[in-house]
């Protein structure tokens, strides 16, 4: 059987696409192991400088998919006969949580390039990426309220965190679509572009990062993240210890060198 992620390498840039597209990339325990899997490999792999997630046809991910026999619950013949509820916290537990930690510990950049619906969990994979720009006529549904769950795949710790208490909670609690461009007005989202423009605008941002210095991109993501759980006295301290480390490595040496002698920098850490 055809694997649900498809992957495409264009230089440093290793594309990852959700291609269940009959049923709006909804996420199935295959595709979350194939997820995980392709990250892991990525993260490996030394000539990978940025990562790219992205949707088949015309959504980004409608979430967990629902009818998914790996994890439904039991119909009503089953129930009778004894059969037990799906275990929800199980399917966390063993597929979305290794895939989430991994994605968010991605020694390179990652970026959501959402070219349509992205809802429940598939918003918050999204939103789980470094970069997210999407196409105008995307949309983000924190669906669960509507199914009798709260916000998973990180939706409680990012939301808060993206857009302040009071927009999370209106955003989690009512589950209503919220379009690409008030996305990116509300600073939950970086970019929104032009449909036609996906592709080329992620292609350039991808190129770039994978240009850059990708230790200093993900130090900054880290730090900034753990920035969240500490006073101003300990990030100082944290930013002292990064750029004491940084100072160190070859992309600072080569990046002040290039500085000076006005040329294009050549970065090759990671
Ligand atoms: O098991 C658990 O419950 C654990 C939970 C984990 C976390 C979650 O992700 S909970 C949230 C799950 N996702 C949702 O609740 C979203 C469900 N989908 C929708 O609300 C809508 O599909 C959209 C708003 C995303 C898009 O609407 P629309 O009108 O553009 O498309 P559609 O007609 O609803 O969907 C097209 C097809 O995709 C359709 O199949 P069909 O009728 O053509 O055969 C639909 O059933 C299928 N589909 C869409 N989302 C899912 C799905 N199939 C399975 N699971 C889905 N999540």
């Amino acid at each position: 059987p055809e694997s649900p992620l498809r992957l495409e390498r264009a230089g440093a840039v290793l594309t990852l696409t959700l291609d269940r597209p009959a049923v709006l990339n909804s996420l199935t325990t295959e595709l979350l192991r194939a997820l995980f899997l392709a990250l892991d490999a990525a993260a490996e792999d030394r000539s990978v400088r940025c990562v790219v997630l992205t949707g088949a046809g015309r959504a980004f991910c409608a979430g967990q998919d629902l009818a998914d026999p790996a994890i439904s619950p039991p119909d009503e013949a089953a129930r009778a006969s004894g059969a037990a509820p799906k275990d929800i916290g199980h399917l966390l537990a063993h597929f979305y949580r290794p895939m989430l930690l991994r994605l968010r510990s991605m020694p390179v950049p990652v970026i959501a390039a959402v070219n349509g619906v992205a809802a429940g969990a598939g918003a918050n994979l999204a939103l789980a990426c470094d970069l997210v720009v999407a196409a105008h006529s995307a949309s983000f549904i924190q669906a669960f309220s509507k199914i009798g769950l709260v916000p998973d795949c990180g939706g409680t710790w990012l939301l808060p965190r993206a857009v302040g208490r009071a927009r999370a909670l209106g955003l989690a609690m009512l589950g209503d679509r919220l379009p690409a461009v008030e996305a990116e007005r509300i600073g939950l989202i970086w970019r929104c572009v032009d449909d036609a423009e996906l592709a080329g605008e992620v292609g350039t941002l991808a190129a770039r990062l994978a240009a850059m210095p990708t230790r200093a991109l993900v130090e900054t993501r880290r730090a900034l993240d753990a920035a969240q759980q500490t006073d101003l006295a300990g990030a100082l301290d944290h930013e002292q210890a990064l750029q004491r480390e940084l100072g160190f490595a070859h992309d600072y040496q080569e990046g002040v060198a290039a500085f000076m002698a006005r040329r294009a920098p050549s970065f090759s850490d990671r």
